[in-house]
């Protein structure tokens, strides 16, 4: 299994502000099929709206949020109350807590139908997830990139590409100091289904 640490040396007061760690092939890509397979057919993915300038628009991507009962989640004014664990959600979720030593209690699932589909400029520093979120992210089908954006020094940019099967984690500070989105693409791809997962106290 390949890891990579990055650490960026910012400038001035921002001195190793990104705390991320990637893993090409942390599943096989034999596993990651009959989990993209699964995931696609058996979890009750959702179409949310969101409101722009007075307008009801579709979210650019398909969501749905799984999770230990009570744990709702809200975000961009959408409240999600979990779904209970599935059992294959369960064993990505034992694999990635074991490799990663952190806990987790919920997971929010994005489907990318197509390279319409998006995530836009965001943190994920809800106040329900802590001062300092860990958040693993674990990636499966098409390839997506996932760029980075310093909050107070825009030039400061990195990309990703999350790979079928790939695991990624933030920590630290990194929601406090970065953005991150999933940019349209128009090369062709097929669908992605990105897990984050989360603890929502
Ligand atoms: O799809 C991805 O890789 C990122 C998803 C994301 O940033 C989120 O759900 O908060
Ligand atoms: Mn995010």
């Amino acid at each position: 299994m390949n890891f990579f640490n990055f650490k960026v040396l910012g400038q001035n007061l921002f001195l190793l502000d990104i705390d991320i760690t990637f893993c090409r092939n942390f599943f096989k890509k034999e596993d990651g099929d009959d989990i993209l397979a699964e995931l696609l057919n058996d979890i009750k993915w959702r179409q949310e709206k969101i409101n722009m300038y007075g307008k009801e628009l579709d979210l650019p991507r398909l969501t749905a949020w799984y999770g230990n009962d009570g744990k709702t989640y809200t975000y961009s004014g959408i409240i999600m109350k979990p779904e209970p664990w599935t059992p294959t959600l369960l064993l990505i979720k034992q694999k990635v807590e074991k490799i990663t030593k952190a806990t987790f209690n919920s997971v929010l699932l994005n489907l990318y139908r197509d390279g319409k589909d998006s995530i836009s400029w965001h943190s994920d520093d809800e106040a329900e997830l802590g001062k300092n979120p860990t958040i693993a992210s674990v990636s499966f089908g098409a390839t997506r990139k996932l760029v980075f954006k310093h909050k107070f020094q825009p030039n400061h940019k990195m990309e990703l590409e999350l790979e079928h099967g790939s695991l990624l984690t933030m920590k630290g500070t990194t929601q406090h100091l970065w953005k991150h989105q999933v940019p349209k693409t128009k090369n062709p791809v097929t669908a992605r289904v990105n897990l984050t997962f989360r603890t929502v106290y």
